[in-house]
């Protein structure tokens, strides 16, 4: 049968995508190899990505969320006509970047960074960890998600056996739109060669224009290039070929991958909810780590984080 039954009209950044069967489809679950990490490092390698449904405690994971909507109420992102567990978007919020409501957060540090979670990449990688001390945090009103892109330019300074960890903080419908990855990505260095190891804050000190972005210039961060890998998710499956893979998240859910998959949000379709989710970072604590995500304030992508070269 066809999985389309089940997956209404799906939009990302602004575009209707191409519905047809060999274009879009679900997430393969990897719950059922939760134990055994051959079989999960093997899905890995071959797929691109693992999602976890169900792995992590749903109360522990609602615990946090209420944690995020108080301060992301204190914020102005929810509105306060309705308690913010609810996750009402205020008004004309938008996409809202909120890494700060992290910080001093056990809630969320410890489900991120201590517990089951911590384990499982403790596991997955057969050895001590450490993980970024920059957790990204978004909560995204009606409007546009997440363009196409891998992680690597925004955090390849150390290793690029890295992974990122996208856990939703409350259920997702299609509607509200959680993350889609592009299926069989990860294995088109061709494709990606050229634009994957670019990184964001590096800029060329003897291009005028360039020097003038990373001291303030540019809108975003300063930035030349943006990291971005189109703006158009349907072109850029075209262009790779696979799936795009999605699912109707929940709490308790986590989906990990690595810094060579091509993803993606889907947009926010709905009337005035939040979508609040986290991306974490997780390596092997032998391997060096890129120094923008590493200390109590990491300098991330402002100008102590820019790198100038000749080029
Ligand atoms: O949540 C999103 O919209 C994007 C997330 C993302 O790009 C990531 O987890 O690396
Ligand atoms: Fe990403």
């Amino acid at each position: 049968m066809s999985t389309l039954t089940a997956i209404p009209q799906l939009y990302s950044f602004g575009h209707p995508l191409d519905m047809a069967d060999d274009k879009v489809g679900l997430l393969r679950d990897s719950s059922d190899a939760a134990n055994d990490f051959d079989e999960l490092r093997r899905r890995h390698a071959e797929d691109g990505y693992l999602y976890m449904k169900g792995y992590l405690d749903r109360d522990e994971v609602l615990a946090a969320r209420a944690t995020l909507t108080e301060r992301l109420a204190a914020e102005g992102v929810t509105d306060p006509k309705h308690p913010h567990f609810e996750g009402y978007a205020a008004p004309g919020g938008g996409y809202a970047f909120k890494p700060e409501v992290t910080k001093n957060n056990p809630a969320v540090q410890n489900l991120l960074y201590s517990g089951r979670l911590a384990e499982f990449y403790r596991k997955f990688f057969a050895e001590e960890i450490r993980h970024y001390d920059f957790t990204w945090l978004r909560a995204i009103g009606p409007g546009k998600g997440t363009n196409p892109h891998c992680d690597l330019p925004y955090m390849g300074r150390g290793t690029h056996q890295h992974m990122t960890c996208w856990v939703p903080y409350g259920d997702i419908s299609f509607d509200l739109g959680g993350l889609v990855v592009l299926e069989g990505s990860h294995k088109r260095m061709d494709l990606l060669k050229n634009y994957v190891f670019r990184d964001v804050d590096s800029f060329c000190e003897n291009k005028p224009e360039q020097v003038a972005n990373a001291l303030g210039g540019a809108k975003v961060f300063g930035w030349t290039f943006s990291g971005t890998l189109s703006h158009n998710p349907p072109m850029i499956r075209d262009k790779f070929g696979g799936r795009w893979l999605t699912t109707e998240y929940r709490a308790g859910d986590f989906i990990t991958f690595g810094m060579f998959l091509v993803h993606a949000s889907l947009d926010n379709r709905t009337a005035n909810r939040l979508r609040i989710s986290s991306d974490a970072r997780y390596q092997r604590a032998s391997e060096p780590i890129d120094e923008r995500w590493v200390g109590v304030n990491p300098p991330g992508h402002t100008t102590a984080g820019k790198r100038g070269r000749i080029c």
